[in-house]
């Protein structure tokens, strides 16, 4: 499972103390559905200025070694809190994007319509198109394809990702601060299953004294260098 810090060095900023900030407002303040109904066009601009950074950044060795991995363990599953969509661009697949993806737009009223918006980033097309707010075909607004918080996470999402934690036999945490729930309840199901929690993270967390192996270092250098040894 990854957070925001294995695509840290990719320039994406990651949730915890400034980086966490745009303009005045915390990521978690912006990231609701209350935001979003007392201000659409801030989040929508919040969510633009995110696709600006993200369309402009590059999976780095983190994400390739992930990658890797996935082609030489067997039964390796991968579930990320990021919305970036960097693990598919390293060439992972299969992943499982517990809180959705920024590259996608559904419809606010919650018809089925989902759009996606890979390549509308700001700067990649005609000018003015990126200040207009997405409409759906009935007519309502559309917002970002991603679980806000206090917002339930995808049903089928969850049960894949937590069938995976029972399952494993070693529960890899990279650059997550593991404050995040559900998302942070995975490594304790799979320590409690019988799993080898490792965790990957340039600080200590919540979860370090529920690892069996901490590794304490760059996602990018530490995850190739654990890939190379298997
Ligand atoms: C829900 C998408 C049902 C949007 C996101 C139980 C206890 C307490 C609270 C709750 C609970 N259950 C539910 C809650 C409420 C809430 C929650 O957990 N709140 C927290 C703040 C306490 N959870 C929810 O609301 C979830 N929904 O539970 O629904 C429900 C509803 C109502 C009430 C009860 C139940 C929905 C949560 C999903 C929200 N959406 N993102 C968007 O991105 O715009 S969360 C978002 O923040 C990210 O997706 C991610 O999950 C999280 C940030 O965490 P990280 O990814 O870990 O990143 P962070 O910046 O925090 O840390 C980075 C880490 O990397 C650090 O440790 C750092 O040291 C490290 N690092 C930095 N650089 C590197 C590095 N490591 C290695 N290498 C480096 N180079
Ligand atoms: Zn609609």
């Amino acid at each position: 499972m990854t957070g925001a810090g294995i695509s840290a060095e990719s320039g994406i900023p990651t949730f915890r103390g400034t980086d966490g900030l745009w303009r005045t407002f915390s990521a978690t303040d912006l990231a609701t559905p209350e935001a979003f109904a007392r201000d659409p066009g801030l989040v929508w601009q919040w969510y633009r200025w995110r696709q600006g950074i993200i369309g402009r950044a590059q999976p780095n060795a983190g994400h390739v070694a992930l990658a890797h991995l996935q082609t030489r363990v067997s039964g390796f599953a991968l579930v990320t809190q990021n919305v970036d969509g960097l693990h598919q661009r390293a060439g992972s697949t299969h992943v499982i994007e517990l809180h959705g993806n920024i590259w996608r737009a559904r419809c606010a009223r919650g018809c089925d319509l989902v759009r996606d918006m890979a390549g509308t980033e700001p700067g990649s097309g005609p000018s003015g198109d990126e200040d207009t707010l997405p409409v759906c075909s009935c007519g309502s607004l559309m917002r970002p394809d991603v679980v806000w918080f206090g917002e339930s996470l995808d049903g089928d999402c969850l049960d894949h990702a937590f069938k995976a934690a029972q399952d494993c036999d070693v529960f890899l945490a990279a650059g997550t601060s593991a404050l995040v729930y559900p998302a942070a309840g995975l490594p304790l199901v799979a320590g409690r299953a019988g799993a080898l929690v490792v965790e990957v993270n340039v600080d200590d967390t919540p979860l370090t004294p529920h690892a069996g192996l901490v590794l304490r270092g760059k996602a990018a250098e530490l995850l190739p260098a654990l890939e190379s040894r298997l």
